[in-house]
C-alpha cells in the first residue's frame, strides 16, 4: 500500500553483553592455601579478599571469583581447572549465566 507510512524509534545499537559468574565449589581436600592462592592468580584479589571468598566458599559450599563476559569466564574456568588437575586437588570451577 503505498499509502502506508511506518515510523519507528530509532534503535540504539549497542548492547549489553551477556554475563556469567565464576564460581569455586568446596571440597574436603583442596589446602585452603591452594585456594587463596587460586583467587590471588586468576581473580586478581588481595590476600585479604582471597581469604574472605576462600572461607566463604568452605562455609557454605559455593562463592563468587568473579562475572565476566562468556569467552573471559570461559577461560578462567579453564585456567582453575588445569592449575588444580596440576597439583592434583579435586577443587572445582564454574561458571553460570547471571
Ligand atoms: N574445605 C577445604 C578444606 O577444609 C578448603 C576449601 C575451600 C576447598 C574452598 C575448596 O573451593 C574451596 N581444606
Amino acid at each position: 500500500d503505498p499509502g502506508t507510512l511506518v515510523i519507528t524509534r530509532p534503535k540504539p545499537k549497542t548492547k549489553r553483553p551477556n554475563m556469567y559468574r565464576v564460581l569455586l565449589l568446596n571440597d574436603d581436600y583442596t589446602p585452603m592455601e591452594f585456594v587463596v592462592h587460586v583467587l590471588e592468580r586468576f581473580f586478581q584479589k588481595s590476600r585479604e579478599e582471597a581469604t574472605r571468598v576462600m572461607l566463604h566458599v568452605h562455609h557454605h559450599g559455593v562463592g563468587e571469583c568473579g562475572v565476566y563476559t562468556y569467552e573471559v569466564a570461559e577461560t578462567k574456568v579453564t585456567q582453575v581447572m588445569d592449575f588444580a588437575r596440576k597439583h592434583q586437588h579435586p577443587l572445582q570451577c564454574v561458571m553460570e549465566k547471571k
